[in-house]
């Protein structure tokens, strides 16, 4: 490697490890699909009440304007309450609302792509494979999503579960990434992710189906607490 290119590349493995440190704790992702009437910043501003260390705006149907005004609010509301805010899929929406991060799946622009556009940010990739986990890390990846856990019928394509014992399958297949486990996860069985090692617990329907979502995410995050395991 070009020396020039190799000290950048040992300060964007800093960097990474930074961004990488912040996965940690009640990952929530918006959707108003679920609940008429409940928008992508009321489901924000409950779940960062609650102690949701993340929040994920996605949102397969708006216009990138639109998006970009709710992110902005979401943006507000994530720093205010010490929390990451990141974009699903828009790299468009994650630059004008100066969010943390961006996430995509296998079906969008390629990880190496995105990180080229968006070298500040966190950039989470969804893994099925150790394959692919490890070609997320290569591309540049900070975090891997990992599931569907539990059944989920929240994502129509999410695919057969694929337990607990995926998790610690993907982190050592990605070289020590942090995990965001997602699918199915509720108040009954997160202590379940929790013990498994997983970083982060994603969840969207546990706080956005529930009757009251500050207390669901509080509920959650205590969970959480009381059964992660340390490192
Ligand atoms: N990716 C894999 S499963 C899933 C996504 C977006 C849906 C998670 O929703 P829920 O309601 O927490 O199961
Ligand atoms: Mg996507």
């Amino acid at each position: 490697m070009h020396p020039i290119a190799a000290q950048y590349s040992g300060l964007y493995g800093v960097l990474g490890r930074q961004r990488s440190a912040m996965i940690k704790g009640i990952y929530v992702i918006t959707d108003e699909e679920l609940i008429p009437g409940r928008t992508h910043v009321d489901i924000a501003e409950a779940a960062l009440t609650g102690g949701a260390s993340a929040i994920q705006l996605r949102d397969k149907h708006a216009s990138n304007e639109q998006l970009i005004r709710i992110g902005l609010e979401i943006r507000k509301l994530a720093s205010a309450a010490g929390a990451l805010f990141i974009v699903n899929d828009r790299v468009e929406v994650a630059l004008a609302c100066s969010a943390d991060g961006l996430h995509i799946g296998q079906g969008d622009r390629p990880a190496s792509e995105v990180r080229a556009l968006l070298p500040d940010k966190i950039l989470g990739v969804s893994v099925a494979a150790p394959e692919e986990a490890a070609t997320a890390r290569t591309d540049g990846a900070d975090y891997l999503g990992v599931g569907p856990i539990f059944a989920t019928s929240t994502k129509a394509d999410a695919g057969e579960p694929v337990g607990t014992g995926r998790i610690a399958v993907m982190r050592a297949a990605s070289g020590g990434l942090p995990i965001v486990a997602i699918g199915g996860i509720n108040e009954s069985n997160i202590a379940q992710v929790a013990k498994a090692g997983a970083d982060a617990a994603a969840v969207i329907s546990a706080v956005v189906c529930a009757d009251d979502m500050v207390e669901a995410t509080r509920g959650l995050v205590r969970i959480w607490e009381e059964s992660e395991t340390p490192g």
